[in-house]
């Protein structure tokens, strides 16, 4: 029997009139448990409110720029009444509104609410737990403005300076995106330990494949450039350096080892950097893969992928080698707990069984989180994956 139930604002800590940043959803859409409905963003993160079960939308009570707290209406939500509840042990309730013919039926009745799942970080993705959601996102908000482990740093004020005594000037707000994405970055730039380790990989004969590659599925609308390569070669990497696949957990006294291969890449848009992730880059081919990477690069210019799209990545690349640049030092992009930059290719004599020969040599920056990884494993890391780019034979076993 279908139920029309209500899905509310969840208990999110001491935030109140929290700002809707995207409404994800409309009346008609068939949504299944977990799939986020809405981002919110407080001062000090963003997150989705997902779907606490499987449904239909019947109707959405809040729209982008909404303040909403504790116990708003999102939306209604169609049921079938046999359907179990995602949420385990939900801690706020939503009362169901039954069909008006059924007067009976008004009494309030504990149903599951919606569990955000919080992105602390704009510039990056977060766990996708469900049952302690709640826990997390509490903890995430109560923490200090500039979040675990930056927290404690005290830094002195910078200065403020009246730039119009020096000349002419216009000020210009910041994008959404650069103003979330800042704050994190800074949170991880002054929070982990980074060593970068730079490298040069040989990838003459990668460059050679590539362009028969290219050629032939350029016809298909599909354009294959180094980075679907590379995102290849850096999971047989993390395969062969396990350590690469991890993040601290909350107590830092434990290495979490991830047994999928996700992987995120920074796509400049007009306005800020964005990470989509690629799901399961381990099981695809690298065709697939620059399809994908065409796909979600032109959906964030356009801004059109949903928050979970940048949510759950290992490991990010960051590819500056269509601009420019010889090596640059990545922020690593937490939780995870390394990055790769990457930078220009370019020929340059290298010295071959007894003479100079020339060479398509491509910079790579791996930057590190040295808590959890040591320099020796860095450069076996980064000498590994010059390795495979150097013989493409490597990434098709
Ligand atoms: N060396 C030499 N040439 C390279 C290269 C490299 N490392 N990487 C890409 N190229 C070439 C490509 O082959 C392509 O050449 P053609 O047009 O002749 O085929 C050209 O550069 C442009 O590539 P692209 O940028 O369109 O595609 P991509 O797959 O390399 O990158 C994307 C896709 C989305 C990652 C990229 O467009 C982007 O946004 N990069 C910026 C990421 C960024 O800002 N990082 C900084 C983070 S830290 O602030």
């Amino acid at each position: 029997m279908a139920e029309i139930k209500q899905v509310l604002m969840p208990d999110i800590g001491d935030s109140k009139d929290v700002p809707v940043i995207e409404v994800m959803v409309k009346a008609g859409d068939t949504v299944k448990a977990e799939q986020s409905l809405l981002t919110l963003e407080t001062d000090k993160a963003t997150m989705d409110v997902p779907a606490p079960f499987d449904g239909v939308v019947k109707s959405v009570s809040v729209k982008v720029g909404d303040k909403i707290s504790e116990g708003a209406l999102i939306l209604l939500m169609e049921t079938s009444t046999a359907e179990t509840p995602a949420v385990v042990s939900p801690p706020t309730t939503s009362a169901p509104v039954k069909e008006a013919a059924n007067p009976a039926a008004a009494t309030p009745v504990t149903a599951p609410a919606a569990t955000p799942i919080v992105t602390p970080t704009g510039f990056q993705s977060s766990p996708t737990g469900k049952a302690h959601a709640q826990i997390f996102v509490k903890a995430a908000l109560a923490q200090p403005q500039g979040g675990s482990g930056g927290g404690g740093l005290q830094v002195s004020a910078m200065p403020v300076v009246d730039f119009s005594r020096y000349g002419v000037i216009e000020t210009k707000q910041l994008s959404r995106i650069k103003k979330l994405s800042g704050a994190n970055l800074h949170r991880n730039w002054v929070s982990i330990p980074h060593i970068t380790q730079h490298d040069e990989a040989d990838i003459t004969e990668m460059e050679v494949f590539r362009k028969e590659l290219g050629e032939e599925y350029s016809k298909q609308g599909i354009k294959i450039t180094p980075l679907a390569f590379l995102l290849k070669a850096v999971v047989i990497a993390m395969q062969q350096y396990p350590n690469f696949n991890s993040s601290l957990d909350a107590s830092g006294e434990n290495l979490v080892l991830k047994k999928y291969f996700h992987i995120g890449v920074a796509v400049d848009t007009p306005d800020g950097l964005m990470v989509p992730v690629l799901r399961d880059v381990d099981q695809k081919g690298m065709v697939q893969l620059a399809k994908e990477l065409g796909e979600i690069s032109a959906k964030a210019r356009e801004k059109k992928l949903p928050a979970t799209a940048m949510q759950g990545g290992c490991f990010t690349i960051s590819s500056l080698g269509g601009i420019g640049g010889t090596a640059f030092t990545p922020i690593i992009n937490a939780p995870e707990v390394a990055i790769l930059g990457v930078s220009k290719a370019s020929i340059k004599p290298v010295f071959k069984e007894g003479e100079f020969v020339p060479r398509l040599m491509l910079p790579l920056s791996l930057s590190y989180d040295h808590r959890v990884i040591d320099g020796a494993e860095a450069v076996h890391f980064t000498s590994y994956l010059g390795k495979v780019l150097s013989d493409v034979r490597r990434l098709v076993l």
